[in-house]
Protein backbone atom coordinates (compact mmCIF):
# COMPACT_ATOMS: atom_id res chain seq x y z
CA UNK A 1 0.00 0.00 0.00
CA UNK A 2 1.57 3.27 -0.71
CA UNK A 3 0.55 5.30 2.21
CA UNK A 4 2.45 2.25 4.22
CA UNK A 5 5.71 3.11 1.68
CA UNK A 6 5.02 6.50 2.41
CA UNK A 7 5.19 5.99 6.17
CA UNK A 8 7.92 3.69 6.76
CA UNK A 9 10.31 6.17 4.54
CA UNK A 10 9.29 8.96 6.57
CA UNK A 11 10.22 6.71 9.66
CA UNK A 12 13.36 5.55 8.64
CA UNK A 13 14.55 9.11 7.53
CA UNK A 14 13.42 10.31 10.51
CA UNK A 15 15.26 7.99 11.97
CA UNK A 16 18.41 8.43 10.68
CA UNK A 17 18.16 12.08 11.05
CA UNK A 18 17.91 11.17 14.93
CA UNK A 19 21.14 9.04 14.59
CA UNK A 20 22.76 11.93 12.84
CA UNK A 21 22.21 14.82 15.36
CA UNK A 22 24.36 14.24 18.16
CA UNK A 23 27.21 13.94 15.56
CA UNK A 24 25.49 17.23 13.62
CA UNK A 25 25.01 18.97 16.80
CA UNK A 26 29.08 18.31 17.72
CA UNK A 27 29.88 19.65 14.67
CA UNK A 28 28.06 22.86 14.61
CA UNK A 29 29.38 23.57 18.43
CA UNK A 30 32.59 22.38 18.54
CA UNK A 31 35.88 23.47 17.75
CA UNK A 32 37.50 22.46 14.29
CA UNK A 33 39.79 23.18 11.47
CA UNK A 34 38.12 26.12 10.28
CA UNK A 35 37.27 27.15 13.92
CA UNK A 36 39.83 26.08 16.40
CA UNK A 37 39.87 27.60 19.71
CA UNK A 38 41.73 31.25 19.93
CA UNK A 39 43.95 32.32 22.94
CA UNK A 40 45.84 35.59 22.35
CA UNK A 41 47.51 36.16 25.53
CA UNK A 42 48.87 39.60 25.56
CA UNK A 43 51.78 40.36 27.83
CA UNK A 44 52.57 44.25 28.92
CA UNK A 45 55.89 45.52 28.39
CA UNK A 46 57.72 42.42 27.47
CA UNK A 47 60.94 43.02 25.06
CA UNK A 48 62.37 41.41 22.24
CA UNK A 49 65.21 40.12 24.35
CA UNK A 50 63.22 39.04 27.12
CA UNK A 51 62.33 35.58 26.51
CA UNK A 52 64.58 32.43 26.47
CA UNK A 53 63.45 31.43 23.46
CA UNK A 54 64.25 34.89 22.05
CA UNK A 55 68.25 34.77 23.71
CA UNK A 56 67.33 35.49 27.32
CA UNK A 57 69.68 34.02 29.52
CA UNK A 58 69.16 35.61 33.04
CA UNK A 59 65.75 34.83 33.35
CA UNK A 60 64.37 31.19 32.81
CA UNK A 61 61.26 31.01 30.41
CA UNK A 62 60.68 27.24 29.79
CA UNK A 63 56.61 27.58 29.33
CA UNK A 64 56.68 30.53 26.92
CA UNK A 65 60.12 28.49 24.82
CA UNK A 66 57.93 24.87 24.99
CA UNK A 67 55.03 26.88 23.21
CA UNK A 68 58.18 28.70 20.70
CA UNK A 69 58.90 25.50 20.14
CA UNK A 70 55.82 23.75 19.40
CA UNK A 71 54.81 26.76 17.36
CA UNK A 72 56.26 29.22 15.13
CA UNK A 73 58.66 32.02 16.54
CA UNK A 74 58.54 35.08 14.92
CA UNK A 75 61.89 37.91 14.49
CA UNK A 76 59.71 40.37 12.77
CA UNK A 77 56.41 40.27 14.82
CA UNK A 78 55.05 43.97 16.57
CA UNK A 79 52.50 45.32 18.05
CA UNK A 80 50.80 48.31 16.90
CA UNK A 81 52.47 50.85 18.61
CA UNK A 82 54.89 51.72 21.41
CA UNK A 83 52.62 52.04 24.51
CA UNK A 84 49.97 50.02 25.49
CA UNK A 85 46.50 51.59 25.27
CA UNK A 86 46.84 52.65 21.44
CA UNK A 87 48.26 49.07 20.82
CA UNK A 88 44.98 47.53 22.05
CA UNK A 89 42.95 49.95 20.30
CA UNK A 90 44.24 49.04 17.12
CA UNK A 91 44.96 45.34 18.10
CA UNK A 92 40.98 44.86 18.72
CA UNK A 93 39.72 47.11 15.84
CA UNK A 94 42.33 46.54 13.28
CA UNK A 95 42.66 50.16 12.67
CA UNK A 96 45.98 52.32 13.15
CA UNK A 97 45.32 54.41 16.47
CA UNK A 98 47.10 57.19 15.24
CA UNK A 99 44.42 57.34 13.25
CA UNK A 100 41.68 58.38 16.03
CA UNK A 101 42.08 61.46 18.11
CA UNK A 102 41.74 60.29 22.24
CA UNK A 103 43.80 56.93 21.50
CA UNK A 104 46.78 57.97 23.58
CA UNK A 105 47.77 56.01 27.16
CA UNK A 106 44.20 56.87 29.19
CA UNK A 107 43.93 58.07 32.49
CA UNK A 108 41.78 55.36 34.29
CA UNK A 109 38.28 57.36 34.47
CA UNK A 110 38.76 57.52 30.66
CA UNK A 111 35.35 56.55 28.83
CA UNK A 112 35.69 53.73 26.12
CA UNK A 113 37.59 54.72 23.34
CA UNK A 114 35.50 51.79 21.36
CA UNK A 115 32.88 52.09 19.33
CA UNK A 116 29.47 49.88 20.74
CA UNK A 117 28.67 47.91 18.11
CA UNK A 118 31.69 48.63 15.71
CA UNK A 119 33.58 45.35 13.87
CA UNK A 120 36.14 44.25 16.45
CA UNK A 121 37.69 41.31 16.65
CA UNK A 122 35.79 39.94 19.66
CA UNK A 123 32.29 41.05 17.53
CA UNK A 124 33.82 39.07 14.46
CA UNK A 125 34.72 36.04 16.48
CA UNK A 126 31.03 36.28 18.30
CA UNK A 127 29.39 36.13 14.85
CA UNK A 128 31.95 33.26 13.68
CA UNK A 129 30.11 31.51 16.75
CA UNK A 130 32.49 31.90 19.46
CA UNK A 131 32.04 32.46 22.89
CA UNK A 132 34.33 35.18 24.21
CA UNK A 133 35.99 36.50 26.77
CA UNK A 134 38.59 39.32 28.06
CA UNK A 135 40.76 38.69 31.13
CA UNK A 136 43.32 41.27 32.73
CA UNK A 137 44.69 44.31 31.82
CA UNK A 138 41.80 46.47 29.85
CA UNK A 139 43.40 50.37 29.33
CA UNK A 140 40.40 51.05 26.89
CA UNK A 141 38.23 53.05 28.69
CA UNK A 142 34.36 51.97 30.68
CA UNK A 143 31.53 53.66 30.72
CA UNK A 144 30.40 57.05 28.48
CA UNK A 145 32.01 59.08 30.59
CA UNK A 146 31.71 60.34 34.29
CA UNK A 147 31.32 56.97 34.96
CA UNK A 148 29.93 55.92 38.99
CA UNK A 149 31.85 53.02 39.53
CA UNK A 150 29.26 51.89 42.08
CA UNK A 151 26.44 50.65 39.28
CA UNK A 152 26.70 48.54 35.95
CA UNK A 153 29.74 50.21 34.35
CA UNK A 154 29.00 50.23 30.67
CA UNK A 155 29.52 50.91 28.02
CA UNK A 156 32.72 48.15 28.25
CA UNK A 157 33.68 44.70 26.76
CA UNK A 158 30.29 43.01 26.52
CA UNK A 159 29.06 46.25 24.12
CA UNK A 160 31.89 45.50 21.62
CA UNK A 161 31.94 41.67 21.62
CA UNK A 162 33.29 40.07 24.84
CA UNK A 163 30.54 38.23 26.12
CA UNK A 164 32.37 37.72 29.94
CA UNK A 165 34.72 40.10 31.23
CA UNK A 166 37.09 40.20 33.94
CA UNK A 167 39.58 43.09 34.10
CA UNK A 168 41.93 45.65 35.41
CA UNK A 169 40.19 48.42 34.52
CA UNK A 170 43.25 50.68 33.41
CA UNK A 171 46.83 49.48 34.84
CA UNK A 172 48.47 48.62 37.89
CA UNK A 173 49.99 52.05 38.06
CA UNK A 174 46.19 54.03 37.69
CA UNK A 175 43.52 53.94 40.14
CA UNK A 176 40.96 52.64 40.49
CA UNK A 177 42.83 49.43 41.99
CA UNK A 178 39.86 47.02 42.01
CA UNK A 179 38.53 44.54 39.76
CA UNK A 180 35.47 44.68 37.21
CA UNK A 181 34.08 41.21 36.13
CA UNK A 182 30.71 41.54 34.00
CA UNK A 183 30.00 45.10 34.64
CA UNK A 184 30.32 45.39 38.49
CA UNK A 185 33.23 46.18 40.86
CA UNK A 186 34.46 42.87 42.53
CA UNK A 187 33.40 43.27 46.43
CA UNK A 188 32.49 46.08 46.47
CA UNK A 189 30.45 47.29 49.89
CA UNK A 190 27.46 49.54 48.45
CA UNK A 191 28.30 51.31 51.92
CA UNK A 192 31.78 52.10 51.18
CA UNK A 193 31.35 54.00 47.60
CA UNK A 194 34.33 53.84 45.40
CA UNK A 195 35.22 57.45 43.90
CA UNK A 196 38.35 58.45 41.37
CA UNK A 197 39.59 61.56 40.15
CA UNK A 198 42.25 62.48 37.95
CA UNK A 199 44.15 66.02 38.15
CA UNK A 200 43.07 66.40 41.44
CA UNK A 201 43.23 64.78 45.06
CA UNK A 202 39.36 63.11 46.14
CA UNK A 203 39.19 61.87 49.70
CA UNK A 204 41.47 62.04 52.31
CA UNK A 205 44.24 59.15 51.94
CA UNK A 206 47.99 59.86 52.01
CA UNK A 207 49.26 60.30 48.79
CA UNK A 208 52.93 59.91 47.66
CA UNK A 209 53.81 63.15 47.21
CA UNK A 210 52.55 64.25 50.82
CA UNK A 211 53.61 60.78 52.29
CA UNK A 212 56.77 59.30 51.00
CA UNK A 213 57.99 57.46 54.14
CA UNK A 214 54.71 55.07 53.64
CA UNK A 215 56.10 53.55 50.35
CA UNK A 216 56.99 50.21 49.96
CA UNK A 217 58.26 51.32 46.27
CA UNK A 218 60.28 54.83 46.18
CA UNK A 219 59.33 56.84 42.88
CA UNK A 220 62.07 57.54 40.39
CA UNK A 221 58.94 60.01 39.03
CA UNK A 222 55.11 60.64 38.61
CA UNK A 223 52.60 58.01 40.32
CA UNK A 224 52.61 60.06 43.51
CA UNK A 225 48.65 60.58 44.09
CA UNK A 226 47.13 57.81 46.23
CA UNK A 227 48.64 55.21 48.09
CA UNK A 228 47.16 51.60 47.59
CA UNK A 229 48.83 48.84 49.52
CA UNK A 230 51.68 50.83 50.18
CA UNK A 231 52.31 51.82 46.35
CA UNK A 232 51.06 55.12 45.86
CA UNK A 233 49.49 55.12 41.88
CA UNK A 234 48.43 57.84 39.52
CA UNK A 235 45.32 59.28 40.31
CA UNK A 236 43.23 59.75 43.28
CA UNK A 237 41.01 57.25 45.16
CA UNK A 238 38.84 56.79 47.83
CA UNK A 239 36.37 54.11 49.27
CA UNK A 240 35.89 50.09 47.65
CA UNK A 241 38.35 49.14 50.71
CA UNK A 242 37.83 46.04 50.74
CA UNK A 243 37.42 45.11 46.88
CA UNK A 244 40.82 46.94 46.05
CA UNK A 245 43.18 43.97 44.70
CA UNK A 246 46.34 42.96 46.50
CA UNK A 247 49.13 43.30 43.88
CA UNK A 248 51.16 40.14 44.94
CA UNK A 249 48.06 37.94 44.16
CA UNK A 250 47.48 39.62 40.75
CA UNK A 251 48.62 37.03 38.17
CA UNK A 252 47.00 34.49 40.49
CA UNK A 253 43.94 36.03 40.37
CA UNK A 254 43.42 36.80 36.69
CA UNK A 255 45.45 33.68 35.23
CA UNK A 256 42.59 31.24 37.35
CA UNK A 257 39.60 33.35 36.17
CA UNK A 258 41.61 32.73 32.47
CA UNK A 259 41.98 28.92 32.77
CA UNK A 260 38.49 28.78 34.27
CA UNK A 261 37.35 30.53 31.31
CA UNK A 262 38.62 27.61 29.14
CA UNK A 263 36.81 25.07 31.32
CA UNK A 264 33.69 26.75 31.45
CA UNK A 265 33.78 26.79 27.04
CA UNK A 266 35.68 23.71 26.82
CA UNK A 267 33.06 21.86 23.99
CA UNK A 268 32.09 24.99 22.13
CA UNK A 269 34.80 27.18 20.06
CA UNK A 270 35.98 30.13 22.20
CA UNK A 271 37.80 33.37 21.85
CA UNK A 272 39.70 34.35 25.05
CA UNK A 273 42.03 37.88 25.14
CA UNK A 274 43.71 37.00 28.02
CA UNK A 275 45.78 40.32 28.96
CA UNK A 276 48.45 39.83 31.81
CA UNK A 277 49.83 43.04 34.15
CA UNK A 278 53.05 41.27 34.05
CA UNK A 279 55.47 42.62 33.18
CA UNK A 280 54.49 46.61 33.92
CA UNK A 281 54.85 48.64 36.77
CA UNK A 282 54.41 48.45 40.11
CA UNK A 283 56.30 44.62 39.74
CA UNK A 284 55.11 43.14 42.84
CA UNK A 285 55.13 39.62 41.47
CA UNK A 286 54.24 36.91 44.18
CA UNK A 287 56.48 35.93 46.89
CA UNK A 288 56.98 32.83 45.46
CA UNK A 289 59.05 34.51 42.31
CA UNK A 290 60.53 36.85 44.94
CA UNK A 291 64.43 36.57 44.13
CA UNK A 292 64.25 33.74 41.38
CA UNK A 293 65.37 35.38 38.16
CA UNK A 294 69.54 36.37 37.81
CA UNK A 295 67.96 40.09 36.67
CA UNK A 296 66.26 41.05 39.68
CA UNK A 297 62.36 42.28 40.30
CA UNK A 298 61.53 42.52 36.47
CA UNK A 299 62.87 39.11 36.13
CA UNK A 300 61.07 38.19 38.45
CA UNK A 301 58.13 39.66 37.26
CA UNK A 302 59.31 37.39 33.74
CA UNK A 303 58.81 34.41 35.51
CA UNK A 304 55.83 35.12 37.49
CA UNK A 305 54.46 36.20 33.71
CA UNK A 306 56.12 32.66 32.23
CA UNK A 307 53.81 30.59 34.94
CA UNK A 308 51.00 32.43 33.77
CA UNK A 309 51.35 30.94 30.12
CA UNK A 310 52.33 27.48 31.76
CA UNK A 311 49.22 27.26 33.56
CA UNK A 312 46.88 28.24 30.14
CA UNK A 313 49.28 25.97 28.45
CA UNK A 314 48.80 23.21 31.41
CA UNK A 315 44.82 23.43 30.82
CA UNK A 316 44.47 23.12 27.44
CA UNK A 317 46.59 19.69 27.74
CA UNK A 318 44.45 18.38 30.44
CA UNK A 319 41.30 19.22 28.71
CA UNK A 320 42.75 17.68 25.81
CA UNK A 321 42.37 21.06 23.78
CA UNK A 322 45.81 21.75 22.97
CA UNK A 323 45.42 20.23 19.10
CA UNK A 324 42.75 22.50 18.18
CA UNK A 325 43.86 25.63 19.73
CA UNK A 326 45.59 28.20 18.43
CA UNK A 327 47.60 30.51 20.75
CA UNK A 328 48.66 33.60 20.17
CA UNK A 329 51.36 34.97 22.49
CA UNK A 330 52.79 38.88 21.96
CA UNK A 331 53.81 42.28 24.17
CA UNK A 332 51.83 45.30 24.11
CA UNK A 333 54.94 46.95 23.12
CA UNK A 334 58.92 47.20 23.96
CA UNK A 335 60.54 46.68 27.22
CA UNK A 336 61.19 49.44 29.74
CA UNK A 337 63.18 49.60 33.51
CA UNK A 338 62.45 52.84 35.15
CA UNK A 339 59.18 52.95 34.33
CA UNK A 340 58.86 55.84 37.66
CA UNK A 341 59.35 53.75 40.34
CA UNK A 342 62.30 52.85 41.66
CA UNK A 343 62.38 48.98 42.21
CA UNK A 344 65.72 48.25 41.07
CA UNK A 345 65.18 46.67 37.87
CA UNK A 346 67.72 49.35 36.25
CA UNK A 347 70.53 48.02 39.03
CA UNK A 348 69.89 44.35 39.37
CA UNK A 349 70.20 44.27 35.32
CA UNK A 350 73.24 41.96 35.66
CA UNK A 351 73.38 42.20 31.79
CA UNK A 352 70.29 40.74 30.57
CA UNK A 353 69.21 42.71 27.44
CA UNK A 354 65.40 43.78 27.75
CA UNK A 355 65.07 44.75 23.81
CA UNK A 356 67.84 41.88 22.79
CA UNK A 357 69.84 43.61 19.99
CA UNK A 358 67.00 45.87 19.18
CA UNK A 359 67.82 49.69 19.45
CA UNK A 360 65.30 51.46 21.82
CA UNK A 361 62.45 50.75 24.40
CA UNK A 362 59.01 51.22 24.64
CA UNK A 363 58.10 54.74 23.81
CA UNK A 364 60.40 54.10 20.57
CA UNK A 365 59.92 54.70 17.12
CA UNK A 366 63.10 52.50 17.17
CA UNK A 367 62.64 48.87 16.51
CA UNK A 368 62.50 48.16 20.54
CA UNK A 369 59.22 50.05 20.60
CA UNK A 370 57.26 47.79 18.37
CA UNK A 371 59.52 44.52 17.53
CA UNK A 372 58.11 42.17 20.41
CA UNK A 373 58.10 38.86 21.22
CA UNK A 374 55.41 37.06 18.96
CA UNK A 375 54.73 33.05 18.97
CA UNK A 376 51.66 31.23 17.35
CA UNK A 377 50.92 28.15 17.96
CA UNK A 378 48.10 25.38 16.81
CA UNK A 379 49.94 22.17 17.31
CA UNK A 380 46.69 20.43 14.74
CA UNK A 381 48.00 22.82 12.21
CA UNK A 382 51.19 24.60 12.21
CA UNK A 383 54.57 22.98 11.80
CA UNK A 384 57.25 24.46 14.16
CA UNK A 385 59.70 26.77 12.96
CA UNK A 386 61.21 30.00 12.41
CA UNK A 387 59.87 33.09 10.19
CA UNK A 388 60.94 36.19 9.25
CA UNK A 389 57.70 37.59 7.98
CA UNK A 390 56.34 40.89 8.64
CA UNK A 391 53.56 40.33 10.77
CA UNK A 392 51.56 42.53 13.51
CA UNK A 393 49.11 42.02 15.84
CA UNK A 394 46.67 44.30 13.97
CA UNK A 395 46.45 41.70 11.33
CA UNK A 396 44.68 39.07 14.00
CA UNK A 397 41.13 40.62 13.09
CA UNK A 398 41.73 40.51 9.07
CA UNK A 399 43.70 36.94 9.68
CA UNK A 400 40.84 35.22 12.09
CA UNK A 401 38.25 36.33 9.84
CA UNK A 402 40.03 34.72 7.17
CA UNK A 403 40.41 31.71 9.55
CA UNK A 404 36.44 31.44 10.31
CA UNK A 405 35.31 32.22 7.14
CA UNK A 406 33.91 35.86 7.99
CA UNK A 407 33.71 38.42 5.59
CA UNK A 408 34.72 42.02 6.72
CA UNK A 409 32.65 45.08 5.30
CA UNK A 410 34.76 47.89 3.25
CA UNK A 411 35.25 50.21 6.07
CA UNK A 412 35.98 47.47 8.76
CA UNK A 413 39.18 47.26 10.19
CA UNK A 414 41.03 49.49 8.27
CA UNK A 415 44.71 48.29 8.64
CA UNK A 416 44.52 44.90 9.16
CA UNK A 417 46.13 42.79 6.92
CA UNK A 418 45.41 39.20 6.17
CA UNK A 419 48.30 37.24 6.66
CA UNK A 420 46.75 34.34 8.07
CA UNK A 421 49.26 32.41 5.80
CA UNK A 422 52.15 33.79 7.73
CA UNK A 423 51.06 33.24 10.91
CA UNK A 424 49.95 29.77 10.44
CA UNK A 425 53.62 28.66 8.79
CA UNK A 426 52.66 28.33 5.19
CA UNK A 427 54.04 31.27 3.96
CA UNK A 428 56.91 32.85 4.13
CA UNK A 429 55.46 36.16 3.64
CA UNK A 430 53.65 38.99 5.71
CA UNK A 431 53.10 42.28 4.99
CA UNK A 432 54.49 44.23 2.73
CA UNK A 433 54.93 47.28 5.05
CA UNK A 434 53.88 48.81 8.71
CA UNK A 435 53.46 51.90 9.45
CA UNK A 436 55.25 51.84 13.55
CA UNK A 437 54.10 53.91 15.75
CA UNK A 438 55.26 56.09 18.95
CA UNK A 439 54.86 59.72 19.52
CA UNK A 440 55.02 59.70 16.14
CA UNK A 441 55.19 57.45 13.02
CA UNK A 442 58.06 55.27 10.88
CA UNK A 443 57.64 53.14 8.07
CA UNK A 444 58.79 49.42 7.54
CA UNK A 445 58.97 48.37 3.60
CA UNK A 446 60.29 44.94 3.74
CA UNK A 447 63.95 45.37 5.43
CA UNK A 448 63.88 49.20 5.21
CA UNK A 449 63.50 51.35 8.02
CA UNK A 450 62.19 55.15 7.43
CA UNK A 451 61.73 57.56 10.17
CA UNK A 452 60.57 60.92 8.83
CA UNK A 453 62.37 64.38 9.54
CA UNK A 454 61.39 64.94 13.39
CA UNK A 455 61.33 61.66 14.46
CA UNK A 456 58.36 60.90 12.10
CA UNK A 457 55.62 63.70 13.57
CA UNK A 458 54.95 65.90 10.67
CA UNK A 459 55.35 69.14 10.49
CA UNK A 460 57.50 69.15 14.16
CA UNK A 461 60.87 68.31 13.23
CA UNK A 462 62.85 68.84 15.74
CA UNK A 463 65.80 71.19 16.19
CA UNK A 464 68.89 69.04 16.96
CA UNK A 465 71.69 70.79 18.78
CA UNK A 466 73.34 72.20 16.23
CA UNK A 467 70.41 73.88 15.02
CA UNK A 468 69.19 72.30 12.43
CA UNK A 469 66.49 70.26 10.95
CA UNK A 470 66.77 66.39 12.51
CA UNK A 471 67.14 64.98 9.57
CA UNK A 472 65.26 61.96 7.68
CA UNK A 473 66.41 58.37 8.98
CA UNK A 474 67.34 55.38 6.70
CA UNK A 475 67.93 52.15 8.16
CA UNK A 476 68.71 48.69 6.27
CA UNK A 477 67.14 46.61 8.93
CA UNK A 478 68.66 43.46 6.84
CA UNK A 479 72.26 44.56 7.26
CA UNK A 480 71.97 46.57 10.32
CA UNK A 481 69.27 45.42 12.72
CA UNK A 482 70.48 47.97 15.78
CA UNK A 483 69.72 50.82 13.55
CA UNK A 484 73.23 52.41 13.88
CA UNK A 485 74.42 53.91 10.88
CA UNK A 486 71.95 56.04 8.69
CA UNK A 487 71.66 55.28 4.73
CA UNK A 488 69.27 58.14 4.24
CA UNK A 489 71.96 60.26 2.03
CA UNK A 490 72.77 57.25 0.33
CA UNK A 491 69.33 56.67 -1.10
CA UNK A 492 67.71 59.51 -1.71
CA UNK A 493 65.11 58.03 -4.27
CA UNK A 494 64.23 55.13 -1.66
CA UNK A 495 64.07 57.98 1.03
CA UNK A 496 61.76 60.39 -1.38
CA UNK A 497 59.37 56.87 -2.34
CA UNK A 498 58.86 55.61 1.18
CA UNK A 499 58.29 59.21 2.11
CA UNK A 500 55.33 59.10 -0.47
CA UNK A 501 53.78 56.04 0.76
CA UNK A 502 54.07 57.02 4.17
CA UNK A 503 52.25 59.99 3.31
CA UNK A 504 49.67 58.25 1.18
CA UNK A 505 48.79 55.65 3.87
CA UNK A 506 48.35 58.50 6.42
CA UNK A 507 45.89 60.49 3.57
CA UNK A 508 43.59 57.72 2.97
CA UNK A 509 41.05 55.85 5.42
CA UNK A 510 42.20 52.37 4.83
CA UNK A 511 45.68 50.44 3.97
CA UNK A 512 43.64 47.20 3.90
CA UNK A 513 43.90 45.85 0.63
CA UNK A 514 40.81 44.98 -0.97
CA1 LIG B 1 52.58 48.20 27.90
Amino acid sequence: MPWRTDSLLRLMLALSLAAWAPLLAAVATAADANRPNIVVILADDIGYGDLGCYGATKVKTPHLDRLAAEGIRFTDGHSPSATCTPTRYALITGQYAWRKKGTGILPGDAALIIEPGSTTLPAMLKRAGYATGAVGKWHLGLGAGNLDWNTQIKPGPREIGFDESFLIPATGDRVPCVYVENQRVVGLDPADPIRVRYGEQIGDEPTGAEHPELLRIKLNRGHDNTIINGISRIGFMSGGKVARWVDEDMADTITAKATNFIERHRDEPFFLYFATHDVHVPRVPHARFKGTSQCGIRGDAIHELDWSVGQVLETLDRLKLADRTLVIFSSDNGPVLDDGYADGAVEDLNGHTPAGPLKGAKYSLNEAGTRVPFIARWPGRIKPGTSDALVCQIDLLASLASLSGQKLDDAAAPDSFNVLPALLGESAVGRDHLIEHANGVALRKGTWKYIPPGGGQPGKAKKNKAGGETAAQLYDLAKDLGETKNVAAEHPDLVKDLQQLLGKIQSQPRSRPK
